[in-house]
């Protein structure tokens, strides 16, 4: 009988130091995991504002300027982002380049329901998009990781 006891107990002590060793496992390949993911998006977006950028230079050396949208407010995104896209479709060379852009961050592409097609970042929300006149060269915003805009993690192109 003791030997018994003696025995469940090492047993229990054996799955409690297995079950932590999972545990610490499982945590060290969750927290690479979402570390590759978060680059692999940082870098999916820098992608989408070169190929943006290489548009807007486009569409300048085609009209001799840049679309024009100077609001400052992020509520309307989905606005700016569409006349960005409209814009920039408008002219052959703008529109080559962005058709290089993954059709994942295009989004009511077939100009659904009262909308024309936006961008979008690679955590799922639409890029904002800014340009005042006399500006060197328009500003893309995307709200981040936290898919909030106006916070610390929000990107925007240089
Ligand atoms: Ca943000």
């Amino acid at each position: 009988m003791r030997s018994h006891e003696y025995k469940f107990g090492t047993t229990l002590i054996e799955m409690v130091i297995v079950v932590a060793v999972i545990a610490i496992l499982v945590s060290m390949v969750v927290g690479v995991t979402s570390r590759i993911d978060k680059r692999s998006k940082e870098k999916g977006m820098n992608n989408i504002f070169t190929l943006l950028g290489g548009a807007l230079q486009e569409y300048y050396e085609y009209t001799g300027k840049f679309p024009e949208q100077p609001e400052k407010n992020f509520a309307n995104a989905a606005a700016h982002s569409e006349l960005l896209l409209t814009e920039l479709r408008s002219i052959p060379s703008s529109r080559k380049l962005l058709e290089q852009i993954n059709d994942l961050f295009l989004k009511n592409k077939a100009g659904a329901v009262d909308t024309s097609p936006e961008i979008y970042d690679p955590w799922g929300t639409v890029l904002d998009y800014i340009y005042v006149k006399g500006d060197t060269f328009p500003k893309l915003i995307s709200a981040g990781p936290d898919k909030v805009f106006g916070t610390a993690d929000d990107i925007s192109s240089k």
